[in-house]
Formats: C-alpha cells, sequence, structure tokens
C-alpha cells in the first residue's frame, strides 16, 4: 500500500498569486479552444483504425516472440536488447497504455503480468534520468490511472525515490545518469530537455502520493534553465548541473531542447502552476522572434546562437516535429498550421521523413529513420483542434508509408536510410507508445480522448488530474 505521505513545501502558487495565475491559465486554455472541429470529420474511420490496431498486435506479437522480457526487440536478428545490464522492460511498460487505449484487453494483461512479476529497480544500473522518468515513470503513472492497480504507483514511487540522489547539485540541476541501487551519479553536462521534461512525471507522482518534494524538485531544476536563459529569452544546447555554465550555446527546437518548452505549456496546463505558464508565455515569443525562419519555402524554425540571435544551422528533422503539436496545443494555430505544412513537405521529399535535412538546400543530412511520432502527433492535434481533414490525411500519408517500409517479418524496425529504405534492427519502445497511439488517435472519434482534460508526457502516456 502507498503510505500517504507528509506534505512538505507546497507546489501550488499560493493564496496572492492565485487571480493572475487563473487569468493566465484562463488565456492558455481559451487560446486552444477547438473552433470548426465540433462539425467537421470527427467520426471513426474504421477501416484505418483496423490497419492500425492490426499493425500494433504485429509489433507486440515480435516483441512476445523474441525479445518476452527485454527492453526492446531487434526484428531483423529476432531477439532482444537491454539498454542497462539488466532488462526494465521498457516496452511493455510503454506500450501497455496504448493497449488499454485501442481495446487490446489481452496484449494489455500479458504486459501488465510481466511489469508486475518482473519489473525491480534495484537494480546496480546506472539510469539516464531523463529516458527512465519519461518511459517508466510517466508509463507506469498513467498505468495507474487508467487500470487503478496501486502496484503500478507503488513502483513509480520506488523508482521517484531512486532518482532523487541526480538532483543533489548546487542549482539543483539533475546530473544525466544516476545509478538505481547506489545512487551514484555521473555526467554533469546536461540539456535544458533531460533537465526540463521531468515535472509532468514527478508533479503527478506528488500529486497521487501527498509527497510534495517530487514537484519541489523537478520544479527547481526547471527554474534553474529559465533563470539561465539569455538576454534574447532563449536556452542553449548543453550546460553544466554544477555551476549552471552553459556549454553549448545553440539553440534551436531540436534534440536536447524539444520538450523543455513542451512540458512549460504541459506543466502549465497540468498543475496550472502560474510560473510555468509565464515561463512558457515568453519562450514562446522568444522562439518565434529568434528561431522561426521564413526564407525558404514558409515556415521553419532553426538554430541560433542564444546570445547573439545570428544564424548557426538551417536544419529541421523528424524531432523538430513535434512543434506544430505544441503551438495547436498552446492556442497559436497561425503558426502551427505553417509549419505543419513544411512537416509534410518533409514527408514529400523521400518516402519517410529523415532524421535531419538542410531547409536550405533540401538536403538530406541525417539519413536514418527511428520510428517517431512527432509528425504523426503533430497531425493528430492539428486535425483535434481545427476538425479538418487535411490533417488526417497528412497523418494517414505518413502512417501507411511507416508501416509500409519499416514492416519485418516479426515487428517493425528502423530505417537506416530513408532515401534506399534500407533496414536497420531495432523496434525501439516509443513505436508503441507513442506512434501508433497517436496514430490509433488520429483515426479514433474525436471524443475519444479530449485534449482540453488529458495531457500527454512526452512519452504520450496521457496523465490527466485527478487530484
Ligand atoms: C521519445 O522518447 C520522446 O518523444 C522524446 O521527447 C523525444 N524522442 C522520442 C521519440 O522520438
Amino acid at each position: 500500500m502507498i503510505a500517504h505521505r507528509s506534505v512538505g513545501s507546497r507546489p501550488l502558487a499560493g493564496r496572492a498569486e492565485r487571480a493572475p495565475m487563473v487569468l493566465l491559465l484562463l488565456s492558455v486554455l481559451a487560446a486552444a479552444a477547438p473552433g470548426a472541429a465540433q462539425t467537421q470529420g470527427t467520426a471513426a474511420v474504421p477501416d484505418r483504425l483496423a490497419t492500425i490496431r492490426d499493425a500494433t498486435r504485429h509489433a507486440w506479437e515480435g516483441y512476445r516472440a523474441h525479445a518476452w522480457g527485454h527492453d526492446e526487440l531487434r526484428p531483423l536478428s529476432r531477439s532482444g536488447r537491454n539498454w542497462y545490464d539488466a532488462s526494465i522492460l521498457m516496452t511493455p511498460v510503454d506500450a501497455f497504455d496504448t493497449f488499454l487505449m485501442m481495446g487490446l484487453e489481452e496484449d494489455a494483461a500479458q504486459a501488465k503480468q510481466l511489469i508486475l512479476d518482473s519489473l525491480t529497480f534495484d537494480l546496480d544500473v546506472d539510469a539516464q534520468v531523463f529516458e527512465i522518468t519519461i518511459r517508466h515513470l510517466g508509463g507506469l503513472l498513467s498505468a495507474y490511472q487508467l487500470d487503478g492497480d496501486p502496484r503500478f504507483l507503488e513502483l513509480a514511487l520506488d523508482l521517484g525515490d531512486r532518482l532523487r540522489p541526480a538532483f543533489e547539485t548546487p542549482t539543483g540541476m539533475p546530473y544525466r545518469y544516476v545509478n538505481l541501487r547506489t545512487g551514484a551519479v555521473r555526467d554533469p553536462v546536461n540539456n535544458p530537455a533531460e533537465i526540463g521534461t521531468l515535472l509532468l512525471e514527478f508533479g503527478t507522482l506528488s500529486m497521487l502520493t501527498g509527497d510534495n518534494t517530487f514537484y519541489n524538485t523537478a520544479k527547481q531544476a526547471m527554474r534553474a534553465v529559465w533563470e539561465g536563459r539569455s538576454d534574447l529569452g532563449l536556452v542553449g544546447e548543453t550546460n553544466d548541473v554544477r555551476t549552471g555554465e552553459w556549454r553549448n550555446t545553440n539553440s534551436h527546437l531540436s534534440g536536447r531542447i524539444d520538450s523543455w518548452y513542451e512540458y512549460l505549456l504541459k506543466g502549465c496546463r497540468l498543475f496550472g502552476d502560474v510560473d510555468l505558464c509565464q515561463w512558457w508565455e515568453q519562450g514562446l515569443a522568444a522562439v518565434n522572434r529568434h528561431l522561426a525562419d521564413e526564407r525558404f519555402h514558409g515556415l521553419w524554425y532553426g538554430a541560433v546562437d542564444m546570445h547573439t540571435g545570428e544564424r548557426t544551422a538551417t536544419r529541421f528533422g523528424a524531432l523538430d516535429a513535434f512543434w506544430p503539436a505544441v503551438l495547436a496545443l498552446g492556442g497559436d494555430l497561425e503558426h502551427a498550421r505553417a509549419l505543419m505544412e513544411n512537416v509534410h513537405r518533409m514527408w514529400n521529399l523521400w518516402p519517410v521523413e529523415p532524421e535531419r535535412f538542410d531547409y536550405s538546400t533540401m538536403r538530406v543530412t541525417s539519413r536514418g529513420y527511428q520510428l517517431r511520432p512527432e509528425a504523426i502527433e503533430s497531425a493528430y492535434y492539428l486535425w483535434w483542434f481545427t476538425g479538418e481533414e487535411r490533417y488526417r490525411e497528412m497523418g494517414w500519408q505518413m502512417i501507411s508509408a511507416v508501416l509500409e517500409h519499416t514492416r519485418t517479418d516479426a515487428g517493425f524496425t528502423v530505417l537506416e536510410d530513408v532515401t534506399t529504405l534500407e533496414k536497420g534492427d531495432l523496434m525501439h519502445s516509443f513505436f508503441l507508445a507513442e506512434t501508433l497511439k497517436y496514430a490509433w488517435l488520429l483515426f479514433s472519434d474525436r471524443s475519444a480522448l479530449d485534449l482540453q482534460a488529458v495531457v500527454f508526457n512526452t512519452e504520450a502516456h496521457p496523465l490527466r488530474r485527478t487530484w
């Protein structure tokens, strides 16, 4: 049983802060209110749902047959791989809520039994704080909220406790790795995404257990990143968590920074925290002012130096494609729509989107495809908030191409090169957590999930304000 922990310092705004907090939060929520969505193509599309559900079953069958008990499936070699010396069951933890949402009860039951029988965090391994938080803490918390079994929350609480030593730094920003058994830490050079994408999970853990220290710890890490922003209001790519000093001053929306912005907005929406709402509004303004780039075929977001604003790169790719979703959720449909056109353009350049390309030359610079969800996630948010079928068609083109070109006899696999369609040998757990889930939601009835009430963590685990 979960002991209801005594409440430490409060995580949410106090009485004096509540009035502006409510106004700011209402403006964030109102800005994202759907317009045409109530009247246009909002009904489920059964044949497409059947295709996506079959693909999900195929992916899980591959894992069951060849990687059972491991973190992830290697579809070509028909084997399993673990991130560390021992498995932490990444695929079942990531997939469980997807199965529930798709009504795949038998598959959900298999995943649940494996997790509850075998998952332990009492392991002598150095775990990456960000990855285990978004996948395991997020997955276990959403599993608890959807399924109700308290053992999911017990596992989440045990993990949360084991991650605490990572935050014992002068700034409150976490080391990248912490040993789950000994608490030993390593890798002090971290980045805004890995430092600032922890609050939805730590905050939800606080709300569900009554132990506010989780919330406050993750929020202090975000505050430290925010306070290190440049005069232009931008953050850099890497910093030292012991001093706060920036090591790489490139600013962009790609890996190492991306979900930092996502959690400012989502933290504002899930917890109603006035600081996060303000940081989001100000961060968004700086991004639209300095990173937006309209010189080449419409709107892109590239890279600049965080201090000078000087353009350092014209690159975009699969990871950056999350931004239309966040813009739509934040109510900036104009930029969301414009960028989504270019996400779609990226999908028309090659059979499948590449990891990265240069939008000034339209040349690919990183040729792989890692089964990533972001473009389909954005199509889903755009469709949900506008009701326009156009976004469903974009999403269908994307997921059809993924299912066609990445399918193997045992699950789905990454591509080494989207120009040749050469296959690699890995089915990332986020394919089940995110890619297939967002595709499923895109063709479900719009009322299947209320994006005004549910907040997806960055691994697509749904969290709900049940407290
Ligand atoms: C996922 O682990 C998360 O979405 C993360 O925020 C970014 N990378 C992958 C998916 O591409």
